[in-house]
């Protein structure tokens, strides 16, 4: 039995639930973190001692890191699909996962943080503002990376999109006050008609 812990409205766990349903592989996912807590219980700590969500659990194998979690599952379940074959386009997907932690993820976060969890009058306007000009700067790279290639990693879809596709939301939902990117908008556009993206990214509301 695999089971995801974590909430639905977790970038990271949306992640993991995004591609399970790419796969069609089913799972239970059980709300953690947030405002139901359990991260910090001990049979949860000894699980992740992070006291993070996710946290996959597949019949005593625990694994967390939701970009590993992805890695994992969809090498198990859909080589030369999800999980590339071609160990150059593999890389590739792998270091656009690892940008979106390193580098996407420092910008888009205090953003989300700013807009979405802190009342109107405790924002850090400067940090949300230094946060899009980062953002902006990012997402020039993206862009440019896309500008010959309909996915991340080549011309077809892979675990390297995912972690990335949720951040690029939260960025065009949350910040309107940002330069046009044609080639970032049409791979964008282009997973937005995957129904696993729709049900577990884009029909989640932001809370
Ligand atoms: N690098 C970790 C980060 C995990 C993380 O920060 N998760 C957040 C949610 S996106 C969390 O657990 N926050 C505390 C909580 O939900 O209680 C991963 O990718 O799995």
């Amino acid at each position: 039995m695999l089971i995801i812990h974590g909430r639905r409205n977790s970038s990271n766990v949306q992640k993991v639930v995004w591609a399970l349903n790419e796969m069609e592989v089913s799972y239970e996912r059980l709300d953690v973190g947030g405002e139901f807590g359990i991260v910090n219980e001990p049979p949860y700590l000894a699980m992740n001692p992070n006291a993070r969500v996710p946290t996959m659990e597949e019949n005593g194998f625990i694994l967390w890191e939701s970009n590993a979690i992805v890695r994992y599952l969809t090498a198990k379940h859909d080589t030369g699909g999800l999980y590339p074959s071609d160990p150059k386009v593999r890389a590739s997907a792998d270091r656009w996962m690892d940008w979106q932690h390193t580098s996407v993820g420092q910008y888009i976060t205090p953003i989300f943080w700013g807009l979405v969890r802190t009342p109107e009058s405790e924002r850090d306007l400067d940090l949300i503002e230094s946060s899009r000009l980062g953002m902006i700067a990012a997402m020039q790279i993206l862009n440019n990376n896309l500008s010959d290639k309909n996915f991340v990693a080549g011309d077809a879809f892979t675990m390297g999109d995912i972690p990335l596709a949720i951040h690029v939301y939260r960025w065009f939902r949350l910040i309107q006050d940002r330069p046009t990117m044609e080639h970032l908008e049409n791979w964008f556009d282009r997973l937005s008609k995957r129904s696993a993206f729709k049900t577990h990214v884009l029909d989640i509301p932001f809370t």
